[in-house]
């Protein structure tokens, strides 16, 4: 039995020295180094190998190496076989400070600051304290529950959108379609960290941003897909919002002449708020494979027909 893994070789490295210390009896290979075939039980990648059936035909877990699982094509991969997205402590850690970041800047008015000092403008803005701005989070998973925590420590007046019901201390929470425009009603930053499926892509698009209040601003760190471009630029040309944070597009990188770049209203992250990473990552991997073989549930399990 032996665990393959496919992606860059620094964090296969990490892995590596960590299988080998921690979990011996399970040899660890680096693609395409691949051993016997019939002898891979696990496989870690960001992209499987074409015809996985075929080329692994005795895999039993795919995990992803990243949160999402929204690159994997699943109508290739075999019926049976289990995948489980990241669910690790340091790739959480990371978007709860960029998300604290954005939503700080945009409370801030930094966007504003930063075109008046090009400008050469000296002019004070009220500050408010965080306390008055209403911060909601789409998406009340692994990442938007800790991303709500953090907002919370910082004094914003939080509420979360969840398909299912959620129950968050001091989050005021809302679920499914009928509960949207109550919640977008209420939100002046409205932050995306919702999984990329067929029933979220468009979803920030001009029916989400009528909903909510004038001069409202978008932070989208989840997937390009769930964007409609058009609409967040008549948005902002409009005035519905006054200015956006993204860290994903699609595609990756966009186009040198898109109008993303030079935007006045628009930052613009290389899908940088955050990444797995190496150590936390490993243990995480290792403690799934604990259970696994220990027959109990593993953490991050992907629910193949709804897509995350
Ligand atoms: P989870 O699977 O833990 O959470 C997804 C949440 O979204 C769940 O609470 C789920 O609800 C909710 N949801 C799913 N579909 C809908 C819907 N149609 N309407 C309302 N809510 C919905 O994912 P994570 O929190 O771990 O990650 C979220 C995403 O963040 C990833 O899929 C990835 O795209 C993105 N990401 C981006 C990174 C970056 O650097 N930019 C880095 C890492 C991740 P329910 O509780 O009912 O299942
Ligand atoms: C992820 C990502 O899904 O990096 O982990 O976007």
């Amino acid at each position: 039995m032996t665990f393959l893994y496919k992606g860059p070789a620094q964090r296969g490295a990490v892995w590596a020295e960590q299988f080998a210390r921690r979990m011996p009896q399970l040899p660890f290979l680096t693609w395409p180094e691949i051993g016997d075939p019939a002898q891979v039980r696990f496989l870690a990648a960001w992209e499987p190998p074409p015809r996985i059936a075929e080329t692994l035909p005795k895999l039993e877990i795919l995990f992803s190496v990243g949160a999402g699982v929204d690159q994997f094509d699943f109508s290739a991969l075999p019926p049976g076989l289990t995948v489980v997205r990241m669910v690790e402590p340091g790739l959480t850690a990371c978007m709860c400070e960029y998300i604290s970041w954005a939503v700080l800047s945009l409370h801030r008015e930094m966007p504003l600051y930063l075109r008046q000092q090009r400008s050469g403008q000296w002019k004070e803005q009220p500050v408010r304290p965080a306390s008055t701005r209403r911060v909601g989070v789409m998406g009340m998973g692994m990442l938007g529950r800790a991303a709500l925590a953090q907002l919370r420590l910082l004094g914003f007046d939080c509420a979360g959108w969840n398909r299912s019901r959620r129950n968050e201390p001091g989050v005021r929470c809302y679920s499914g379609e009928a509960e949207l425009d109550e919640f977008l009603a209420r939100t002046d930053i409205l932050v995306c960290l919702l999984p990329l499926t067929p029933e979220t892509r468009g979803i920030l698009g001009r029916r989400v941003f009528d909903a909510l209040p004038q001069g409202a601003c978008l932070v989208n760190a989840s997937r390009g897909g769930h964007l409609v471009e058009a609409d967040l630029l008549a948005a902002l040309e409009n005035g519905r919002l006054s200015a956006a944070v993204l860290d994903v597009c699609e595609p990756e990188p966009p186009a040198q002449d898109h109008p993303f770049w030079t935007h006045p209203r628009i930052w613009l992250t290389p899908h940088i708020a955050s990444a797995t990473q190496a150590e936390t990552a490993g243990e995480a991997l290792l403690d799934n494979l604990r259970r696994y073989a220990f027959g109990l549930p593993l953490e991050g399990v992907v629910d193949r027909l709804r897509g995350y």
